[in-house]
């Protein structure tokens, strides 16, 4: 949670910015608090930091091209050092993971303040941008970072047919009509570069959920019409996962990279529709098989103890975790996590 005093000064720096440079997460967290932040100002451009969640001296050519006043970074967990002393701009970090060790840069983690304080960024950059036209994506980007935020009430009077009652998160995320809302979002950055650029391009004009949703202006129309031309790619695995679902404490889906990359997304609602079972969604790529997992209880001691003696690589929080395990040792790993989970 932001002080007043920070929220001025927040607000004041994207409002005197002429070229502000903004890095975000390339998940519906990231990118909401990137359009909450830049509809206050319309000013500057933005950097999507995929996947690999660290911004390191490779970002600098972007700092070189786009020769920014001042940069914001959103829902990124890790920025190096060297990159805040060469970039050598005014930098202003809002992000909501471990917090790190860092000089010359303005940081805002709730953590600093209370390890266990759990805010989304989207939460804070709607702190700043404070515009009730745009309380509905903070919604979107909480409600993805599975935090039930306080002006949830006020969106529930607002679109009483997207979300109709105060409800648990899993309802709101996977029940609602909600859901369609976050799920576009989800798959909106999902792609080539270009193409979620375009997509985040037309996010930063909508003016209302319902202009995507029942497709009322050509920019509605069109995020609408890429957004289900991605989620026909996702039904099926969603129903062949669901398939996998047995008597078996482990519900383990695994797929290729033929297909599109889904794991955090299956996991996520498999870990919903399933709450009793261990969930493992791993997709085959270039040697390797890359997973999310989940559990309703902590699998991260398991997850540890059964990377001992496997090429490969893991850890998360307790009850969501990601691993890369080598392909030849994929079968061991399984065996030496099932193993652990009974033990
Ligand atoms: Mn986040």
């Amino acid at each position: 949670m932001l002080t007043p005093a920070q929220i001025q000064l927040l607000r004041e720096e994207l409002e005197t910015a002429k070229n502000p440079l903004f890095f975000h997460d390339d998940d519906p967290d990231g990118v909401c608090a990137f359009l909450l932040l830049y509809r206050l100002n319309r000013e500057g451009h933005n950097v999507i930091v995929k996947s690999g969640p660290k911004i390191d001296l490779s970002f600098l050519r972007k700092v070189e091209e786009y020769h920014p006043d001042k940069i914001f970074i959103l829902d990124v967990p890790i920025v190096e050092q060297d990159f805040i002393d060469q970039a050598k701009r005014p930098m202003f970090w809002i992000d909501h993971h471990q917090p790190l060790q860092r000089t010359n840069i303005r940081y805002f983690n709730p953590r600093l303040i209370r390890q266990d304080l759990y805010l989304p960024s989207s939460y804070m950059a709607y702190e700043v941008n404070n515009n009730p036209d745009d309380l509905w994506i903070a919604v979107v980007g909480c409600l993805y970072d599975w935090h039930l935020p306080e002006f949830i009430d006020e969106f529930i009077q607002k679109y009483p047919d997207l979300l109709s009652k105060k409800t648990t998160i899993g309802d709101a995320v996977y029940k609602q009509p909600m859901k369609v809302l976050i799920r576009l979002f989800s798959f909106l950055m999902k792609g080539k570069t270009s193409d979620v650029q375009k997509s985040i391009k037309i996010l930063t004009r909508i003016k209302s959920p319902y202009e995507i949703l029942r497709q009322e202006s050509p920019a509605g129309r069109f995020l609408y019409a890429r957004f289900e031309k991605i989620n026909q790619k996702y039904d099926p695995l969603l129903k062949a996962a669901k398939k996998k679902a047995g008597r078996e404490k482990i519900l383990l889906f695994e797929y290729t990279e033929q297909q599109w990359s889904f794991t955090t997304d299956l996991a996520n609602e498999l870990a919903y529709l399933y709450p009793k079972k261990v969930i493992i969604i791993a997709r085959k790529k270039s040697g390797e098989m890359k997973c999310s997992l989940r559990g309703a209880t902590p699998i991260l001691p398991a997850l540890e103890k059964a990377l001992v003696g496997i090429q490969g690589y893991g850890g998360g929080h307790d009850v969501a975790c990601g691993a890369v395990i080598k392909e030849e040792d994929w079968k061991q790993f399984l065996e030496n996590f099932e193993g652990e989970l009974h033990a």
